[in-house]
């Protein structure tokens, strides 16, 4: 797709660099606390983000330790249902567990 627009003197020119649709992406944050279980939070990345049980002890260590993680870049409807997933499952399960998206 090639953009034109009008010059000062009424012609029509070509737009050098075309638009493209790019939509926003959100990035879903771990959060750590003190209090939810090694297991479940690594069961909560297998279960909701398909990562494998040898890189879910990986980002969870990651959590432990930094206090936060990215966990995946999504589009905002992705990354808004993500969310939602695993805070539910969370509070069912009685863990503080905390997930947040954040513009990227
Ligand atoms: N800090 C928790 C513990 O020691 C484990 C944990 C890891 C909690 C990651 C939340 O997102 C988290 N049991």
């Amino acid at each position: 797709m090639t953009d034109t627009k009008l010059n000062t003197d009424n012609e029509t020119v070509t737009l050098s660099k075309p638009k493209t649709a790019k939509p926003p992406m959100y990035k879903v944050i771990l959060l750590n606390d003190d209090f939810t279980p090694m297991e479940f939070v690594v069961h909560i990345l297998e279960k909701f983000f398909g990562i494998t049980h040898d890189l879910a002890i990986n980002i969870m260590l990651t959590v432990h330790q930094k206090g936060l993680a990215v966990i995946g870049v999504f589009s905002h409807d992705v990354a808004e249902s993500k969310v939602n997933q695993v805070m539910a499952y969370s509070r069912k399960n009685q863990h503080p567990l905390q997930c947040t998206m954040e513009k990227e």
